[in-house]
């Protein structure tokens, strides 16, 4: 039997169970923090410290030795080992989870919402690790003039990363697999829909996401219980 090319999409319900917060969810970071506050562009050209404080806040929290991946960050990371045929993560999240079990810069890992150990110039674009935790108005050296950084993620109104890679895979993928996201976020939340009648599509959450309909198959509990057993 022939291996399907894979696209595997994940949100933050992966991340959960190694202790960092969802958006959604009752205890989620949208329950203590307005969105129009600290994810647009907007909300950084009025408040850009207000902002700094909030992805620096994340940041510390991603170096707690405690926040580790899970079971399904590694479940997936031997997955993208062994899989024959094209294989692409592509995580909505900004935490280095799926980096640290996949390795850093692994070649079927994309982070379409960008990365929170990432800052990228406000002149230029160029990214770099994050530089400590500076609050803003650091020297570039992507452009080599003094500038301002900003955290390189994707905010609502933004248009999110590798587009055209994600695309591209989607034309050929045979199997997709939603991991962890509530699918109220788009273009991420559409891809099931797009793959329709062209791929075998499964959804593993906690609870029905909001497009779990849509999914040929769909199973609910936590990441660490699902993903290893949908995988092995
Ligand atoms: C567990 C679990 C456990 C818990 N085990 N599971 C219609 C069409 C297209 C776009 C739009 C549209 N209407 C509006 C838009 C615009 C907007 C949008 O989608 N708005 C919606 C609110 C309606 N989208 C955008 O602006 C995007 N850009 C865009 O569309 O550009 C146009 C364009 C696109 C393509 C080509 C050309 C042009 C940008 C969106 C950027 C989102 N940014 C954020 C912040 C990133 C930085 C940061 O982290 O601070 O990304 S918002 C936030 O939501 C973050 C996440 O990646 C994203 C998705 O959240 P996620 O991961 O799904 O988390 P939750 O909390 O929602 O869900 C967690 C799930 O896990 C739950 O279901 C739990 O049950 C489950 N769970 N524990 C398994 N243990």
């Amino acid at each position: 039997m022939s291996v399907p090319p894979l696209i595997v999409l994940t949100g933050a319900g992966i991340s959960a169970e190694s202790g960092l917060s969802t958006f959604r969810d009752p205890d989620g970071l949208w329950a203590r923090h307005r969105i129009e506050d600290v994810a647009t562009p907007e909300a950084f050209a009025r408040d850009p410290a207000r902002v700094h404080a909030f992805y620096n806040m994340r940041r510390a929290q991603l170096r707690d030795p405690a926040i580790r991946p899970n079971a399904a960050h590694h479940a997936l990371a031997e997955l993208a080992a062994r899989w024959p045929a094209p294989f692409l993560l592509v995580t909505q999240n900004v935490d280095d989870l799926h980096d640290r079990a996949m390795g850093e810069d692994a070649p079927g890992l994309l982070h379409m919402h960008g990365r929170l150990g990432h800052a990228r110039c406000l002149r230029c674009g160029a990214t770099r690790p994050w530089p400590g935790d500076l609050s803003t108005g650091t020297p570039c050296p992507g452009c080599g003039r003094a500038g301002g950084m900003r955290p390189d993620v994707v905010w609502f109104g933004e248009v999110p990363l590798g587009m055209e890679r994600i695309e591209a895979a989607m034309a050929g993928c045979r199997l997709f697999i939603s991991i962890g996201t509530s699918g109220q976020v788009y273009p991420a939340a559409g891809l099931v829909s797009a793959l329709r009648g062209r791929a075998r599509t499964v959804e593993l959450n906690l609870e029905p996401s909001a497009g779990s309909r849509l999914f040929d198959e769909a199973r609910h509990g936590p990441a660490t219980a699902l993903v290893p057993e949908f995988v092995a």
